[in-house]
């Protein structure tokens, strides 16, 4: 008899929960923050008819709930080949491709998520996987040392390499198996007191930079951040300090705005974790920061012309104002922001109709009465116009490189900005990777084409494509 299979989709959700129980423990602020988050999106939920309406439509009020991103930092080839083994057993593909060093972060990454609507709205977690970039060390000596530390490692448990492999073989698992791989999946994002370096190598690792050291001289690559989705960041960053916790001085990414776009999030400090040095006569202690707390608000998804407009008004705003150490320029950045993105249509109608961003067509109830009396126009816009074709944004599931190196900095001290003099490297990435990532604009093109053609053969119109304004 065959063995019944657990959904991909399950495993993730069994998975989200328990890294996000492991993370409570580890990080208290963290579990104060989902209280907080909570709070402010039920009182959103409760004002805002309108949007609680939206997301209800979308799939998307069910996932908010449950919904967050972590992020890892990876030290070698292997370990990113196995992590897509890895989070493939959880239905969750690499989409996208960032490259961190021209800020001076000397990594590359992907984000590791679900990609079907279905599966998104079921839960949405995403990891942010980032490869350190060994090669921008420039110290010979020091480079060859932290490789050798990294080839000794091991961060995947036999058992969960096992059962990735079962995955693999049987093309599933069962709920017994979900469960152990779980557990033994759990073991890799765990946080260790104990370095596997002593005081002195960690020290110099440190010193060549701050990532450097917290990639290498551990026993695995911790979670480093767990971030839920909020409704209202603005509202949650405000209240933040009530709680004890104190935010960074600036929000990343676009504007407070009425029709949200992309991605907005801001972060707070890393905790100062007790260590212990190995390979020292006797107990040698230190401390380290890598792990912090993270909240985000996300909007729909632009599209390649929305998405250049975004990234030359951002430019354009950090040409201008840049926020110094200590949050200096603050009020006078966020301020340039606003006013600059007024150039950036902020209704769901113009963003549509100037084909800025994604959306996802349905037919509504009066359009499949008006379809079956034969009395539909065939031009989509007189459609939507007789409310017969309705659309709603596509959510944004990636990330932003700008805004990325905005955290990652402000998490690693801003003391730290380098310019590494070297190009991308994506090849290597996706070599390292066993795979090419995803192109997260075909992906949301895909959804929104998808959505318009079952909405059209419901109102017996099919084939009829949409024109927006070029
Ligand atoms: C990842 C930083 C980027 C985000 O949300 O953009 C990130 C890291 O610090 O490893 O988490
Ligand atoms: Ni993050």
């Amino acid at each position: 008899m065959p063995q019944a299979f657990v959904s991909t989709d399950r495993i993730r959700s069994l998975f989200t929960e328990a890294m996000s129980q492991m993370y409570r423990t580890e990080v208290p602020q963290y579990g104060t923050l989902i209280e907080l988050v909570a709070e402010v999106n039920a009182a959103c939920l409760e004002k805002d008819p309108e949007l609680r309406d939206r997301l209800a439509g979308t799939g998307e009020l069910e996932r908010i709930d449950v919904e967050r991103h972590g992020a890892i930092r990876l030290g070698t080839a292997e370990e990113l080949f196995t992590i897509r083994r890895l989070f493939a057993v959880m239905g969750m593909q690499a989409v996208g491709y960032y490259d961190l060093s021209v800020a001076g972060v000397p990594v590359h990454s992907t984000c590791f998520r679900p990609i079907g609507e279905a599966a998104l709205n079921v839960n949405p977690f995403r990891v942010f996987t980032s490869l350190l970039r060994l090669e921008l060390i420039e110290d010979e000596g020091l480079r060859g040392e932290a490789q050798a530390i990294l080839a000794a490692r091991r961060i995947y448990t036999p058992r969960a390499v096992a059962l990735i492999e079962r995955h693999e073989q049987n093309g599933g698992l069962t709920e017994a198996e979900a469960t152990e791989f779980v557990a033994e999946a759990l073991e890799t994002f765990r946080w260790h007191g104990e370095a596997t370096v002593n005081a002195e190598t960690y020290k110099r690792l440190h010193d060549a930079h701050r990532l450097i050291a917290d990639v290498v001289s551990f026993k695995g690559p911790h979670i480093n951040h767990l971030t839920p989705r909020t409704l209202d960041i603005d509202a949650v960053q405000a209240r933040m300090p009530e709680r004890g916790i104190t935010p960074k001085a600036v929000i990343e990414g676009p504007p407070r705005r009425h029709c949200d776009i992309l991605l907005r999030q801001t972060s707070f400090k890393a905790l100062e974790e007790a260590i212990v040095f190995s390979g020292e006569e006797s107990t040698v202690r230190g401390s380290h920061t890598a792990r912090f707390g993270e909240i985000e608000q996300r909007g729909v998804a632009l599209t390649a012309k929305g998405r250049a407009l975004y990234d030359r008004l951002l430019a354009s705003v950090r040409g201008e104002v840049q926020v110094g150490a200590g949050g200096t320029k603050a009020g006078a950045y966020d301020q340039e922001l606003a006013e600059r993105f007024k150039a950036l249509p902020d209704s769901w109608e113009e963003l549509r109709r100037q084909d800025l961003a994604f959306f996802r067509y349905s037919a509504t109830p009066a359009g499949i009465t008006a379809a079956a009396n034969g009395a539909l126009p065939s031009d989509p816009e007189a459609l939507i116009a007789r409310g017969y074709l309705a659309f709603a944004p596509v959510v944004y599931e990636d990330f932003l490189p700008v805004s990325a190196a905005g955290i990652f900095q402000s998490n690693l001290g801003t003391d730290q900005q380098q310019n590494y003099a070297t190009r991308s490297n994506r090849d290597a990435f996706e070599a390292a990777l066993g795979a090419t990532v995803k192109d997260e604009l075909a992906l949301y093109a895909e959804r929104q084409a998808a959505s318009l053609d079952a909405a059209m053969e419901a109102l017996g119109l099919a084939g009829l494509q949409l024109k927006t304004v070029a």
